[in-house]
């Protein structure tokens, strides 16, 4: 099962493109919202991202980071 790591979608556009597409094409996935900048109690974008940035797609043990990577993979 994949699983999508974004923000917040009302201010995210990169995270809403992968999330459109995968919802559009009826992938499965689960989603993780990561709350902008370091809110205590919540994981950061860099605790689910290698760039320090979201969206990032994992499966199993793979990340991919950045919305046209992420596309390209999923294509
Ligand atoms: N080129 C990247 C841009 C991703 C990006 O800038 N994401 C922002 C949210 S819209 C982010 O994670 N910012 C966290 C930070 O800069 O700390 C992509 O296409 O995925």
């Amino acid at each position: 099962m994949y699983e999508l790591f974004i923000a917040n979608k009302n201010y995210s556009s990169w995270s809403l493109r992968p999330w459109v597409l995968m919802r559009e094409l009826a992938i499965p996935f689960t989603e993780t919202v990561i709350p902008l900048g370091n809110v205590p109690g919540h994981p950061s974008t860099a605790d689910v991202s290698p760039s320090g940035r979201v969206p990032c797609l994992r499966n199993g043990q793979l990340l991919v980071w950045d919305s046209l990577a992420i596309t390209e993979y999923l294509s």
